[in-house]
């Protein structure tokens, strides 16, 4: 904190160094990827939040997702509080959790059974394990730059050479906890033939993100998903789309209906809660059947299907249902990403942006990237310049270049014109 700062936000964020590790309780909100003071966040409503010095910004990052209707919907509050009245939680089942259950499974074709979870992470984890129950094998395949949580196993990256076991990302994770975690190139088919010409009829599964936002975004190619699937079952092995970030995010039925490929299993997450702590995985019967108290695969949760975020999930659930909500979201994504393209054009500064539903990438490089080492090669210092530029403007973007966007229903025409003229102002100035 400089010395002579009187910011709440500078104060705050000191403060918080006290006593919680960076000041953050996730690491990317600690700006350490564009530099800065962390924005600490008052209230929201609609499409901006508000700092500790009262700033308003309109807010592109909806919670990395979950506000997908907008801050504070004034129906999302109501059920909430109108569930919170009744109690917290049970850890007992509730009409809620069957309501959610029956909603996930009529919304997602491929999911016949559901478990919910409350986190991303604690779905793709379980996913895993039921892949590797329901298989008897270990082995596990995933993308450079796909993020599926911070389970041991899927903090690892590539190996050092190709088809190679991948190596601990994080500290604290024993060599042995990824030795069975193959790490493949995104978008690169080759790779995922080899890897199953060489071992197939031992890997338990595949997991991807259909879209990836973990790597800004980066949409896999159809072919890629496909040869995915046909590999899978051609050697037993189970396909998981991690859509906790994709699903009823690019589409009502996520990026498995936009992609018509159905995987074994599915994450997902952040929509499903509307803001509160609500993720699941589902699959086929037969693969969920595999789940304790009935099969051999344990998996608990003491807040797994809590009944105040279930009634925020299913709300929200019922409120992006509503005839039209996808195209409305995916055009002004589709507004935002042409305005900023535009404007960054007549700046002449290189940068293009891409939107697949209510998630958008912006890249400074020449092209779109459909490859990690592609996103990667983009001009890191000047998206800094650019986020801090456009946060100076009161508009705030994701605090790093190697995450997606995200716009709500919330969104408008007028919000986004004031984000475009922004952006104006801010390529000059960079230019
Ligand atoms: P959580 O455990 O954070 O709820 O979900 C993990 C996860 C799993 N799968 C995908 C595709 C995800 O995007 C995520 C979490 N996304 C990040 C955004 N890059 C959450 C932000 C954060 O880590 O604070």
């Amino acid at each position: 904190m400089s010395t002579e700062s009187t910011s709440q936000n500078d104060i705050l964020f000191a403060r918080a160094q006290q006593t919680t590790p960076g000041g953050v309780n996730s690491p990317v909100r600690a700006f350490r990827s564009v530099g800065g003071t962390p924005r600490f966040i008052t209230r929201a409503q609609g499409p901006y939040f508000y700092d500790a010095d009262g700033k308003r910004y309109i807010d592109y990052i909806g919670s990395w997702g979950p506000a997908i209707v907008g801050h504070a919907h004034p129906k999302v509050v109501k059920a909430v509080q109108d569930a919170a009245a009744n109690g917290l939680s049970f850890g007992a089942p509730t009409l809620g959790e069957v309501e959610m259950a029956e909603t996930l499974c009529r919304l997602v074709p491929s999911i016949e059974q559901v478990r919910l979870v409350s986190s991303g992470t604690e779905a793709t984890m379980s996913a895993l394990r039921l892949a590797r129950g329901a298989t008897g094998r270990d082995k596990i395949v995933k993308f450079e730059g796909c993020y599926h949580g911070h389970a041991d196993s899927l903090l690892v990256k590539a190996g050092s050479g190709l088809l190679t076991f991948g190596n601990p990302t994080s500290a604290g994770v024993p060599e042995d906890f990824v030795k069975h975690t193959l790490v493949l190139d995104y978008n690169n088919i080759a790779q995922l033939e080899d890897a199953f010409e060489s071992m197939g009829d031992t890997i338990a599964c595949v997991i991807v993100e259909p879209v990836a936002g973990n790597m800004n975004l980066i949409r896999a190619t159809p072919e890629f998903l496909r040869r995915m699937r046909e590999l899978c079952t051609q050697h037993g092995s189970v396909l998981i789309f991690d859509e906790v970030m994709s699903g009823f995010r690019v589409a009502l039925g996520g990026a498995q209906e936009l992609y018509g490929i159905a995987p074994d299993l599915t994450a997902l997450g952040k929509v499903i809660g509307g803001g509160l702590p609500v993720a699941a995985f589902g699959g086929s019967a037969e693969l969920m059947h595999n789940m304790a108290p009935i099969g051999p695969v344990y998996q608990a949760g003491t807040l797994s299907g809590n009944p105040v975020a279930v009634a925020a999930g299913m709300t929200t659930l019922a409120i992006v249902q509503e005839p039209g909500f996808y195209d409305k979201l995916s055009a002004q994504a589709g507004k935002l990403v042409a305005g900023l393209t535009a404007a960054a054009q007549e700046a002449g500064v290189t940068f293009c942006a891409d939107s697949v539903g209510g998630m958008f990438g912006m890249y400074f490089s020449t092209n779109v990237p459909s490859t990690y080492g592609q996103m990667m090669a983009g001009d890191k210092t000047r998206f800094n310049s650019f986020f801090h530029g456009m946060l100076d403007e009161g508009v705030y973007f994701a605090p790093a270049a190697f995450e997606a966007g995200f716009v709500s229903a919330a969104h408008d025409d007028a919000v986004i014109a004031e984000t475009i003229e922004a952006a104006r102002r801010v390529f000059a100035r960079i230019a």
